[in-house]
């Protein structure tokens, strides 16, 4: 190699040892290696050489630069392991630590799952069971089983979300009310020889393809069940006056049933609580307000049936009711969709302490807690 190509090389490879960061190597690259960098003009001599000339010099001008293309890159891995490292060890956590004083009042429970605590409370102290079942329902345990037929509205796309069809042609789909979980409870409390008498409630997620102010695709439901001999509505009606009674936290709730339709019940209620607006204020329990919190009935025998039910011997009645409107309700919460925004301001506001568990005795939702941490 030419005295002045040697020089070349050794003054860059110096100025490539001596970059300290990505930036001042990058530096070096340009003006090595770059359209106007040295190596290129070098290579460029290459054309005004002779042919003998040129045949000494191409592989060695050639065989420069990928050295020193090979330099920089080596250069480059140290630099990124060496800014690593330092990170790593600027980064370390002392797992030896003892918790930090307030970590156990940092998160929160949100009040849909404080909602349905509170409501399985309630109903345990009833007597109810608690039983859930899968998201992914089949049709048959959807529908067919709680007397909605193949034509009916509410099987329709704009509803429900169904999956793409098996290959047997039956789509699986997203359900879209808690009813099939009791459906398929009813069938296990007979193979098992549980019941009847069944006494249960279905507390869970729910799908339905429709978003606006006031619906969620996916919301939250509560249905109940009571199936016996003997099971008629007037134990409907005090049921629900004192799930709501305690949910509210008030002495006594007025109900009042409004005629109304669904395929698995016959006759069909809707529910209205006693009610008053104070201002912005909605208080529960007194007044001559009345305002609507679900569907109820007695269940129709074709649904019973379906769960192997014998109905010359058992009726039963039941109920459903959305557990977010419950919670709004409550707690005070205005907007439906903020419950599923996840903000964690939000949370911080509504949410509940965790080790706050509601129980009948101790109070359902005392907040104590939560003002206590906030404080701090
Ligand atoms: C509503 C109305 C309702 C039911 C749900 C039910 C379940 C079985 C049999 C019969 Cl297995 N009925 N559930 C009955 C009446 C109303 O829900 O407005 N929900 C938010």
């Amino acid at each position: 190699m030419s005295a002045e190509a040697e020089k070349l090389r050794n003054e860059i490879i110096a100025a490539i040892d001596a970059a300290q960061d990505m930036r001042a190597l990058e530096d070096v690259r340009v003006a090595a290696l770059g359209k106007k960098g040295s190596v290129s003009a070098l290579l460029k001599t290459l054309g005004g050489m002779s042919n003998e000339e040129r045949q000494i010099n191409g592989p060695l001008f050639n065989a420069l630069r990928d050295k020193l293309t090979e330099a920089i890159q080596a250069k480059k891995a140290a630099l990124d392991s060496a800014a690593l490292n330092a990170r790593l060890s600027e980064e370390t956590l002392d797992m030896t630590l003892p918790i930090a004083p307030d970590a156990q009042f940092q998160g929160r429970i949100h009040p849909v799952s404080q909602a349905m605590e509170e409501i399985n409370a309630i109903f345990a102290d009833m007597g109810f069971d608690v039983a859930e079942g899968p998201d992914i329902e089949s049709q048959f345990y959807n529908f067919t089983a709680l007397n909605i037929p193949d034509a009916h509205p509410a099987r329709q796309m704009h509803d429900t979300f169904y999956m793409q069809a098996e290959e047997d042609g039956e789509a699986l789909l997203l359900r879209t009310h808690t009813s099939p979980v009791q459906v398929r409870t009813m069938q296990d409390g007979q193979k098992d020889k549980s019941g009847p008498p069944f006494r249960f409630i279905a507390p869970g997620r729910t799908y339905r393809c429709d978003s606006d102010q006031t619906h969620t695709p996916m919301f939250h439901q509560v249905e109940g069940l009571v199936v016996d001999a003997t099971t008629h509505m007037g134990h409907l009606k005090h049921t629900l006056e004192a799930f709501l009674a305690a949910f509210f936290e008030v002495e006594n709730i007025a109900i009042r049933f409004r005629p109304s339709y669904f395929p698995f019940t016959e006759p069909s209620m809707e529910i209205d609580m006693q009610c008053h607006r104070d201002g912005d204020k909605l208080v529960v329990g007194e007044g001559n307000d009345w305002m609507e919190i679900g569907g109820s009935g007695m269940v129709n025998p074709h649904v019973l049936r379906h769960a192997g039910i014998d109905t010359e011997k058992y009726q039963g009645f039941a109920f459903g009711m959305g557990i977010d409107r419950l919670a709004m309700l409550k707690y005070g919460a205005p907007d439906l969709r903020s419950f599923f925004e996840a903000d964690l301001r939000w949370l911080k506001h509504y949410g509940f302490v965790p080790i706050d568990v509601p129980g009948l005795a101790a109070g359902l939702s005392d907040k104590s807690l939560a003002a206590l941490s906030a404080d701090k």
